[in-house]
């Protein structure tokens, strides 16, 4: 009886998020697909644009290479975001914020939309694709201010070039809030991890390290992940209708 055990689980799982002391949430692209944000994978898909797979140019090497592209992509990415707003995923989990001692929220999402929603102290694991950072000072800047204007954008602070300040592959995670999220993930009592294929490292290693740190681990996302298996509960579905369902 599938349906009774699932709903079972689920108020199970909303009496343990009632009691819980510290929990940890890892999201992924999964839990803006509702929002109108396209995933990277999933479905048996990878994303392209102009022909080229987002690896290639989500890239530390593409920067170094052809930093106009890279900018052509970002800005063709927040042409999309502009149109997108939080769901009732991203909603659910800014609430829990209010009802838990501890709460920590780390995204491996680039948007905005967890903010958006509410929620406060986003660990952005892999940066904000709406803020530009300089390659010669590392000043940061808000890249709507700079929507219109030439490509690369140059630095205010020092005139240098500006690169999106995303965290692309073949490039180290911002340190302070790896440490942060390392830290909260090993104290938790349940960890959630919510819309991501959980294959890209380090971050995919949170959830990991939380459950081993004995924590309750769950996983939301209609597809199974390599993590499936590890969890102690897996729930198939869509974020946005499954998170409203575990309120408590
Ligand atoms: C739904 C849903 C719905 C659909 N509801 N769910 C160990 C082993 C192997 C390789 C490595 C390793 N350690 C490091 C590496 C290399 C690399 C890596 O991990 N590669 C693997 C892919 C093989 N990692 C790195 O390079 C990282 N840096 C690093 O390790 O630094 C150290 C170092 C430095 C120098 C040299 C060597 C090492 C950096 C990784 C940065 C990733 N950046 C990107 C791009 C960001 C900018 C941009 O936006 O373009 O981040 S890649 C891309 O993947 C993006 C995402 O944040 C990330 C994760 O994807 P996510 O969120 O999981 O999305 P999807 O699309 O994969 O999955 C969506 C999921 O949602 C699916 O499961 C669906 O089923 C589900 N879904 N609808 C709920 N409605
Ligand atoms: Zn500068």
């Amino acid at each position: 009886m599938p349906e009774k055990d699932e709903s079972a689980n689920v108020s199970g799982l909303r009496e343990r998020l009632r009691a819980a002391r510290s929990v940890f949430v890892l999201t992924g692209a999964g839990v803006s697909a509702e929002s109108g944000v396209p995933t990277f994978r999933g479905g048996g898909q990878t994303a392209v644009w102009k022909g080229m797979p987002f690896e290639v140019i989500s890239s530390a090497e593409m920067v170094g290479r052809d930093l106009a592209l890279v900018w052509e992509w970002f800005d063709y990415r927040r042409g999309v975001l502009r149109t997108c707003r939080p769901n009732p995923a991203h909603e659910s989990l800014a609430r829990w914020q209010t009802r838990l001692p501890q709460f920590t929220l780390a995204t491996q999402n680039v948007d905005g939309l967890h903010a958006e929603a509410g929620s406060r102290g986003v660990l952005e694991l892999h940066g904000n694709a709406w803020r530009a950072r300089c390659l010669d000072c590392g000043n940061r800047e808000d890249v709507r201010e700079k929507d219109a204007g030439v490509r690369p954008p140059v630095c205010r602070a020092c005139g240098g070039l500006m690169r999106p300040d995303v965290v692309l592959f073949g490039e180290m995670l911002p340190e302070d809030v790896w440490v942060e999220a390392a830290e909260r993930a090993a104290a938790a009592d349940v960890c959630l991890v919510v819309g991501t294929s959980a294959i890209v490292h380090p971050a995919a290693g949170l959830p990991v390290a939380a459950k081993r740190a004995g924590a309750f681990l769950v996983e939301v996302n209609p597809e199974a992940t390599p993590l499936s298996d590890f969890c102690d509960l897996t729930l198939r579905g869509a974020a946005g209708e499954v998170l409203p369902r575990l309120d408590f």
